[in-house]
């Protein structure tokens, strides 16, 4: 009997031939992969410990050996390389067996975060034609398996789901086994890795291919401006399915360094802080209130901060007035990290003086990063004056998996990714963020894309109209606000709020605030674009007028 004919679309990444012998010749690409780095690392540094979480205390052989159980295991349940599988597991060691499993066994990870519920996981399983689901029992008070079994109910092509703890009537990953010696060789070092997940700036969020060469460049690289080597420990305190902790150099830079990597179960110094201590961290990635928050607890902990040497901060904007109060709290070297998971990542330098480590947020890894700041007509713009970003390089994405429209938005003809961030460069080189041409709410940096938002709000019977901003925070840097014209009954704001969460989204997605209003009252004749509306209603918001 003939096997089916695999009807999914193809995952590939594709740059012109005179860009993969560029990025060749320079050395960027190697042809290296995870499975072969992460063998050569397991004998190279067999006995180091690699990855600390909980009671677990792995070596590299062990992570090795735990990888190759796991992705035989995967593979005796029915799995074939190429499936495409979404991840949901928060920051215990089991993520990163998983991770490198799937990458040892050529499947395809795709990584959702722990606050993602049904809608958005049910997204990436469907867009990414995902055959797999792989979740916790529980991470803090959630059960994945009633998602699991909501899942395989609305995505009927996730026919395996496996269980990190109790399982119930799911496969359970400790007990997976299989034939090692049935595991494929190592992957074309072009091909897709991974699928990253895009924060999304026009409704659901996109699928982001990232390959081996481009990825393992970039970690590589943020090594080296980072200073991440074999006596480094790091700490991943956002959660580790986030492009920043997985690859800016993130754990994965920490791998391949032969360093170690100490996870903690949470973001706060009260979690962190005893880690930090007891495992001589040297180096974490924060967002901005997170590093207020530690730079303000540092002052007060009884534990041991001094082994820190690098607190890098990124995600979203942080201004002078804070980057000083965190040198000052923290007592370590700054750097702040401009990223995105569609590939461009800039940094202040180590040794930068700290005016530009201050006030600016850095320069792109590479020397064959291509940087355009240009006017709304494309055209490049000065120094100094403000302008759209868009980036080309050995670590962008040329487009993003299956999304024709996405793509035609989001690249230009010649390849170049348009960020949404608007920028000025300064004569230096360095980039200072102004703000952003798209829609979308950075709230502590998780994306929130407006129009996704506003969806959801008009499937309640009692909205008419709704516009969701973003409204400056204090805390957050920015917070979402929902501008409501309600229907013949007005629902109460609380209402409105579980409604969204009961739509299936992560929590964050709720708009912290809701502001009812009987028009949106647009004082331009004719129609108002979305965008144009929005502005609109957050100018009215701050200048006080609906600052209820
Ligand atoms: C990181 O990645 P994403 O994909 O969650 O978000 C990317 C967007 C950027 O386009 C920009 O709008 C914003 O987040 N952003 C910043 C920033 N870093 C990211 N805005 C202002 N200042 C910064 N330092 O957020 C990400 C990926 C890799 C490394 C670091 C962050």
């Amino acid at each position: 009997m003939s096997e089916p004919a695999d009807t999914r679309l193809p995952l590939r990444q594709v740059w012109p031939d005179d860009f993969v012998a560029r990025y060749r010749a320079a050395g960027h690409w190697r042809g290296e992969t995870f499975p072969g780095f992460l063998r050569d690392r397991a004998q190279r540094f067999a006995d180091d410990v690699a990855v600390v979480g909980g009671d677990v205390r792995w070596t590299y052989a062990q992570l090795w050996a735990e990888a190759e159980r796991i992705a035989a295991g995967l593979l005796a349940s029915g799995l074939a390389p190429g499936d495409r599988v979404v991840v949901q597991l928060g920051n215990v060691p089991a993520f990163v067996a998983v991770v490198c499993a799937l990458f040892r066994a050529q499947l395809v990870p795709v990584y959702a975060l722990p606050a993602h519920r049904l809608t958005e996981v049910a997204h990436f399983a469907r867009r990414a034609e995902a055959g797999a689901y792989v979740c916790a029992e529980r991470y803090e008070t959630f059960d994945y398996r009633t998602l699991a079994r909501d899942l395989q109910a609305e995505v009927p092509a996730v026919r395996h789901v496996f269980v990190v703890g109790d399982a119930q009537e799911f496969a359970a990953l400790d007990a997976l086994d299989g034939d090692r010696g049935a595991l494929p060789g190592d992957p074309d070092p072009q091909s897709v890795a991974f699928l990253q997940i895009s924060g999304g700036s026009t409704g659901l969020s996109k699928l982001i291919p990232r390959t081996h060469d481009d990825y393992i460049y970039s970690f590589r690289a943020s090594n080296a401006i980072c200073g991440i080597g074999r006596d480094s420990a790091y700490l991943v305190a956002l959660p580790a399915a986030h492009n920043f902790p997985m690859s800016s150099p993130g754990f994965f830079g920490a791998l391949y360094a032969g360093a170690r990597v100490v996870l903690s179960p949470g973001p706060g110094p009260d979690a962190a802080f005893p880690l930090i201590a007891r495992e001589r961290v040297t180096c974490v990635g924060l967002v901005p209130p997170l590093a207020l928050l530690w730079a303000d607890a540092a002052a007060k902990t009884p534990h041991d901060l001094s082994s820190l040497r690098v607190v890098q901060v990124g995600g979203a904007k942080l201004v002078p007035e804070a980057a000083r109060r965190v040198i000052a709290g923290l007592g370590c070297t700054l750097q702040q990290v401009f990223g995105m998971a569609e590939g461009l990542v800039n940094y202040t330098r180590l040794d930068d003086p700290e005016d530009i480590v201050v006030h600016t947020q850095g320069r792109p890894i590479s020397p064959d990063d291509e940087v355009l700041v240009v006017d709304d007509h494309g055209d490049p713009v000065p120094d100094g004056v403000t302008g759209h970003l868009l980036a080309r390089g050995p670590y962008t994405i040329r487009a993003y998996h299956n999304d024709a429209a996405a793509n035609a938005r989001s690249f230009t003809n010649d390849g170049y990714y348009r960020t949404g961030d608007m920028v000025q460069r300064t004569a230096g080189g360095d980039l200072v963020v102004q703000g952003r041409a798209t829609d979308h709410i950075n709230r502590a940096g998780e994306k929130i894309s407006a129009e996704e938002i506003e969806d959801h709000l008009l499937a309640h019977p009692q909205v008419f109209d709704a516009a969701v901003v973003s409204v400056p925070d204090d805390f957050l840097g920015e917070r979402s606000c929902a501008f409501v014209i309600p229907g013949d009954a007005k629902p109460r704001p609380a209402e409105l709020k579980a409604w969204v969460r009961g739509r299936g989204l992560a929590a964050f997605k709720v708009p912290d605030q809701i502001v009812f209003v009987d028009a949106f009252g647009t004082t331009a004749v004719g129609k108002v674009s979305r965008r144009e509306l929005r502005a609109q209603l957050r100018e009215r918001f701050l200048s006080g007028q609906e600052a209820s």
